[in-house]
């Protein structure tokens, strides 16, 4: 733990709040961000929780097959070396099960549950201009007020249920992964209709598969996707982790996405192909995100984009043993890692079941569905079960359905109805004291979350602590600042191949109305750090900070 005030002032309330802060969310980032301003600077915080427990993202997506794509040593906090040591991850790849058992242990290690309110979704934030603090209402009908509120909802916690026409009709039973039953769902002997192509439906239908009697994977985009390779870690794995938390944090702080290996220095148009082709084959071996880290211009430059593609093209095609399908699974519409790139276990193989079949939903578009199962245009499928893996309303669905309002009652819905405008991805004008963790205009979701999360909550901290010794009471962005930012996540995003996705929830391409605008930071979460450092120090240029 290195920039956040260590010394913690006189535990004091302001008079007219019942807390000093309040944060939205128990999840990797609401238990940091408790830790921090309770421990750190002695201030009242509450926790709101939605769910029955910690874990935010992990606690809510439970589908078969879920399992983080960050490796398990890196996908933790890093500012406590003791933490880093004591807790040891049994696989390479965590799944939901052992992260909630880490993250219960984080919140009783450091006493955390004790400020958190469980099952209480938050259904309105509005400030207060005249008492300067903001009065949350929950669904339960209490007020609560704070003189801070910090969102650390998530960026992926909204569901995107695509209004299909005659889903209240079906007769069988259907599902949004990321709101899926804590008890499980029963597959074994049924036909099941997976729609959706993402890392979450490309890691649920292997294991959905296994025991359906029939799955049917309904395809709107072919996807990439690279193994993997999950594993148990060996004890020699686990003694090095051991032996170089600092090490392993130092390296996850100064990359391009807080991932534990830097992304290597070459190009791939600069390699020859046979050498490019082996380098591939082994990052193929190896399994996992690092594959997009084998070059350095593989966002950058479409035609070394392209040698990426045509690689991973070609082993679609030598696994899947039908061509169609591997046609279909290969035809992909934008470049590699141009969507969030998922990792899979067994994804391709998949196909060469006999319970399997690929819907290409492109060429055949659903019609709707029926009391029986999913028409398309030209077939209808029977189905028990239907699973939507159709992502999340991302970054600010989250955000915009706790009906936040500013200044003058303005919402931020209409505040961000072109698009999430704010400064650093911190702080919207008009929205003062109000401050987002890992919100849109800021890497986040580019980046290996724990690592963007730390960040963000330091920098809230310090924030936070700067402002009560030097007797400020408000801080929001300079309008000219937030302009001058959105300018520059524009230009980060159009500096790579990402908004040549058109379809990817990175631009709310996935849910129709929404502005398309390239939300995340894409300029680097090493760069950005230092940005934010900056601002800090010259004395939160570009804020407006008053007494
Ligand atoms: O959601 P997605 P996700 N008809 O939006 C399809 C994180 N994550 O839940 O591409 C038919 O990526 C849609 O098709 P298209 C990660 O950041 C992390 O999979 O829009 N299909 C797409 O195929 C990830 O990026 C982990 O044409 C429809 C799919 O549904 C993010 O979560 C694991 C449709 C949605 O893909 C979201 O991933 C999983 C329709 N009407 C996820 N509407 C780990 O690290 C949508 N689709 C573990």
């Amino acid at each position: 733990m290195t920039s956040v005030v260590t010394q913690a002032p006189e535990r004091k309330t302001s008079q007219a709040a019942d807390f000093d802060v309040l944060v939205i969310g128990a999840g990797f980032s609401g238990l940091y961000q408790l830790l921090c301003l309770r421990d750190r600077l002695g201030l009242s915080v509450q926790v709101l929780e939605a769910g029955a427990g910690v874990g935010g993202t992990w606690y809510w997506n439970r589908y078969p097959g879920a399992r983080c794509d960050s490796e398990s040593h890196s996908y933790c906090y890093s500012f406590s070396d003791e933490l880093m040591r004591e807790w040891e991850w049994s696989e390479r790849y965590p799944g939901p099960a052992e992260i909630l058992r880490y993250l219960n242990h984080v919140a009783d290690r450091f006493d955390l549950k004790r400020d958190i309110r469980f099952n209480t979704r938050v259904s309105g934030s509005h400030y207060d201009e005249t008492a300067n603090l903001w009065r949350v209402s929950t669904d339960a009908g209490d007020v609560l007020t704070a003189q801070f509120l910090i969102t650390a909802v998530g960026c992926l916690s909204s569901a995107n249920i695509p209004n299909i026409a005659g889903l209240d009709t079906f007769e069988g039973r259907w599902y949004h992964t990321g709101q899926w039953p804590h008890e499980g769902v029963d597959f074994s002997g049924k036909r099941v209709g997976l729609i959706g192509t993402g890392s979450t439906g490309i890691q649920a239908a292997p294991v959905i598969a296994e025991t359906a009697a029939h799955l049917t994977v309904f395809q709107r985009t072919a996807n990439y996707s690279v193994p993997a390779r999950n594993a148990p870690l060996t004890p020699e794995f686990r003694r090095y982790v051991k032996e170089h938390t600092g090490e392993i944090r130092r390296v996850m702080h100064s990359t391009v996405n807080g991932h534990p290996w830097p992304v290597a220095d070459r190009l791939a148009l600069e390699t020859s192909p046979e050498e490019r082709q082996a380098l591939y084959e082994k990052a193929w071996e190896t399994g996992g995100l690092r594959f997009r880290a084998t070059f350095r211009d593989l966002v950058t430059d479409k035609a070394a984009n392209d040698t990426a593609a045509a690689f991973i093209r070609n082993k679609i095609r030598e696994i899947v043993k039908d061509p169609a399908t591997a046609a279909k699974l290969s035809d992909f519409d934008h470049p590699y890692a141009a969507k969030r790139p998922p990792i899979d276990t067994d994804y391709f193989e998949t196909f060469n079941r006999d319970n399997v079949a690929l819907v290409d939903v492109r060429a055949e578009p659903i019609d709707r569905i029926t009391p029986r199962g999913i028409r398309t245009r030209d077939v209808e499928y029977p189905l028990d079960i239907i699973v939507f893996a159709t992502g999340f309303d991302g970054m600010t669905g989250s955000l915009l359905r706790m009906n936040i309002r500013g200044r003058d009652g303005l919402s931020l819905a209409k505040a961000w109805a072109a698009g999430p405008c704010n400064y650093l991805g911190l702080q919207v004008a008009g929205f003062p004291n109000l401050f987002m963790v890992t919100g849109p205009g800021s890497p986040s979701v580019l980046c290996n979350m724990p690592v963007a999360i730390e960040q963000h909550v330091n920098w809230i901290t310090d924030c936070i602590a700067h402002m009560r010794m030097n007797g400020l009471k408000r801080i929001e962005p300079k309008d000219e600042a937030m302009d001058s930012w959105v300018a520059q996540v524009n230009a980060a995003a159009n500096a790579t191949l990402l908004p040549q996705a058109k379809h990817s929830w990175y631009l709310g391409a996935n849910v129709p109305g929404k502005p398309r605008v390239f939300m995340p930071y894409a300029g680097g979460m090493a760069h950005y750090r230092k940005i934010c450092a900056d601002v800090a120090a010259r004395n939160y240029e570009g804020f407006a900070l008053s007494a």
